[in-house]
């Protein structure tokens, strides 16, 4: 049996909520549809499938008269949630009061009923133009010492994120639904594995079919400039490879003036799920890439074996969770 998890999206009113949910669907082309977004009626529900999960996305309209409706009736609005994303504009301190509250009242719910909820905390609108911006990085962590008292409750994480960067929100996602299923750590320690054996290697990340992040692995001290062009890379060599029906595509690029780079990314279908396995290597001299390239190349059965397993460990761990 597959276990089924339900995230509830929530915030006041032009948080960003539902441009969240759309960038995440579109992750291609940053959707010029946010521009048009008319505020959510009630609660819009969709659906999105994470490995062999099936993920249920209740996106919770902000307006006043929404939350105050949600709020009076709690267990009908609020009970079997599994994951909590609670979007907050972060540019929009005017509001902050108003936002602790609801966010408050949502808690104090699940504190009386014993829910135990993950929240991940999107600090969004956090867009490029402002990243250095003091107010907004003041801001944050006003809103962080709002929240300490919850914190030994829930497990409450937080992410910067802005739809004029698909990654942060990619990021946030993965970082929340990670709260939620135990085998990423074990993919961690692979990826960590397969590096060590390697030279030069930059990057590497593994992604499932609908843009969830498993893992991922930079070089040490790589600026966070480099990090978001190989991301960028990342998905442009996805589309790639969608587009053409390939397996594999190998590229070469530059992070800045001085550093090379060479990638390939490679695409895994197991049991009937489809991840993508991006490698990135600084290129010194042709011949190291080659061999690296080879060296990765022949790894690919063990790679394909090992995400086979944790794969199916999480199976076997939820149906002994939850008996047929
Ligand atoms: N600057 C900036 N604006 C954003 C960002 N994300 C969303 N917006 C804008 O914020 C406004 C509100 O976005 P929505 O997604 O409709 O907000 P919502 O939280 O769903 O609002 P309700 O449905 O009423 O609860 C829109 O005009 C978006 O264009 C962002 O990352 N940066
Ligand atoms: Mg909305």
């Amino acid at each position: 049996m597959v276990s089924n998890k339900k995230i509830a999206i929530m915030g006041i009113d032009n948080a960003g909520k539902t441009s969240i949910l759309t960038a995440m669907k579109k992750r291609f082309n940053i959707p010029k549809e946010i521009k048009g977004l008319k505020p959510t009626k009630q609660i819009e529900r969709s659906s999105v499938r994470f490995m062999d999960h099936v993920i249920y996305q209740s996106d919770y309209g902000g307006q006043k008269r929404y939350r105050d409706e949600y709020l009076s009736q709690t267990h009908k609005y609020l009970a079997g949630i599994d994951l909590l994303f609670y979007v907050i504009d972060i540019q929009d301190s005017l509001r902050f009061d108003e936002t602790e509250l609801y966010l408050n009242r949502i808690l104090e719910y699940f504190e009386e009923v014993e829910f135990d909820v993950p929240v991940m905390i999107f600090f969004h609108k956090f867009d490029p133009r402002l990243r250095d911006d003091p107010t907004l990085q003041k801001n944050a962590k006003k809103i962080k010492k709002l929240l300490r008292p919850w914190q030994p409750k829930f497990k409450i994480e937080f992410s910067e994120t802005t739809i004029y960067e698909t990654h942060s929100i990619i990021n946030a996602f993965s970082k929340g639904i990670s709260m939620l299923y135990t085998k990423h750590e074990a993919i961690y320690r692979f990826i960590l594995d397969l590096v060590e054996k390697m030279e030069n290697v930059l990057s590497l990340l593994i992604f499932e079919q609908n843009g969830i992040e498993l893992g991922s692995y930079f070089m040490e001290h790589l600026p966070l400039k480099m990090r978001k062009k190989i991301l960028t890379l990342y998905e442009i060599a996805q589309q790639r490879i969608l587009e053409q029906n390939r397996e594999t595509y190998e590229f070469s690029d530059r992070l800045d003036a001085f550093t090379k780079i060479s990638g390939v990314i490679q695409s895994f279908e197991i049991e009937g799920l489809v991840f993508f396995i991006l490698l990135v290597l600084e290129e010194h001299s042709e011949e190291v890439v080659i061999d690296q390239f080879n060296f990765f190349e022949q790894s690919y059965t063990e790679i394909y074996e090992i995400l086979r397993t944790l794969l199916l460990d999480e199976k076997d761990k939820s149906e002994a969770l939850n008996p047929p």
